[in-house]
């Protein structure tokens, strides 16, 4: 007898469950809220089960179908029989979900990062070799036998350019360009969804992006940049978390840079790292490096370091220029 497959074994957890809860790591993007709502609608198709996505969702997503009920990391309970992580592992789940995943009676994830392991999991479809999660679900969809309409396409499409740069990033393949024309055969509209998701800022995030550009320190002879957004001036210009998502990406692609890096100050004692490269430095490897809790991809990266902003500032310039000599 044949094993069932993750996605079969996926299936089956869903249709057994009286409640799911679908989530992504803490502060969600485009990829993993496309991901998580459309799964969710696969899941109303598939089963019974009372179904809640959570997550702190940025502005410029707040167009997406059925981002309206997405519960507040707060108003999650533990009470779920199966709850799922899209598009990140559970080390870095905001702690209300984190609750309720070590409450669940099953636990699964959903995932393209290389750093993410199968260990915590009892369904794991992990598969580093896809360019975004909504990749993966889109394949789930399609052998579960949904019909893929165009608020679906709308919700995967988000993904795909979210975690692609527009189709710009290496991760961009022929198949990534023929889910785009299969999800657009749909007659979804994609104008809009670009301009939201990788083109528009509110005023006063284009402010700080003015701050943060001007402010920028090179070193290495230019082969590190480091940009910092500190809650002062977020307060000051009225900026939320969803102001941020983007500022790094401007940083990466200056002439002789090889490594960018933004630290976006949380707390007194709280400093998430986002972390690019365009070639050779590992960012994934470099963010675990940093800290235990890091992890993302080899071009792309995210941690969350547990230090003043001042204090970091001094220490990280020298880590940051060492792994451009490593590699
Ligand atoms: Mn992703």
């Amino acid at each position: 007898m044949n094993a069932a497959s993750p996605g079969e074994l996926l299936r089956m957890a869903m249709q057994s469950a009286r409640s799911v809860l679908l989530t992504g790591p803490m502060f969600p993007d485009g990829d993993s809220i496309g991901a998580c709502l459309a799964l969710a609608r696969a899941i109303e198709h598939l089963s019974s089960a009372r179904v809640d996505v959570a997550g702190a969702i940025p502005l410029r997503y707040a167009w997406m179908p059925g981002a309206d009920s997405i519960l507040a990391d707060e108003a999650v309970a533990a009470d779920y029989d199966l709850v799922v992580v899209l598009d990140g592992d559970c080390r870095r789940l905001p702690p209300p979900v984190e609750a309720a995943f070590h409450a669940a009676t099953m636990r699964g994830i959903i995932d393209h990062h290389s750093s993410t392991g199968p260990e915590d999991y009892d369904i794991a479809l992990i598969d580093a070799s896809a360019a975004s999660t909504c990749e993966m679900v889109y394949e789930l969809l399609i052998r579960w036998g949904i019909a893929v309409d165009v608020d679906l396409a709308a919700l995967l499409y988000t993904g795909l350019i979210f975690d692609t740069g527009g189709f710009r990033h290496s991760n961009t393949t022929s198949e990534t360009h023929r889910l785009a024309a299969t999800l657009l055969d749909t007659g979804l509209d994609h104008t809009p969804i670009n301009i939201a998701v990788l083109m528009e800022r509110r005023p006063e995030g284009l402010k700080l992006l003015g701050h943060v550009l001007e402010r920028v320190t090179f070193y290495g002879d230019g082969v590190v940049v480091v940009g910092v957004v500190d809650l002062q001036t977020c307060e000051r210009l009225g900026c939320t978390v969803g102001d941020i998502e983007g500022i790094v990406d401007a940083l990466v692609f200056t002439r002789g840079v090889a490594l960018a890096c933004l630290c976006v100050e949380k707390g007194p004692a709280l400093v998430k790292l986002s972390l690019r490269s365009q070639k050779e430095v590992d960012v994934a490897r470099l963010a675990r490096q940093l800290h235990p809790g890091g992890g993302g991809h080899p071009r792309a990266a995210g941690v969350m370091i547990p230090e003043p902003l001042a204090d970091l500032l001094t220490s990280l310039p020298g880590v940051l220029y060492e792994a451009t000599i490593q590699g």
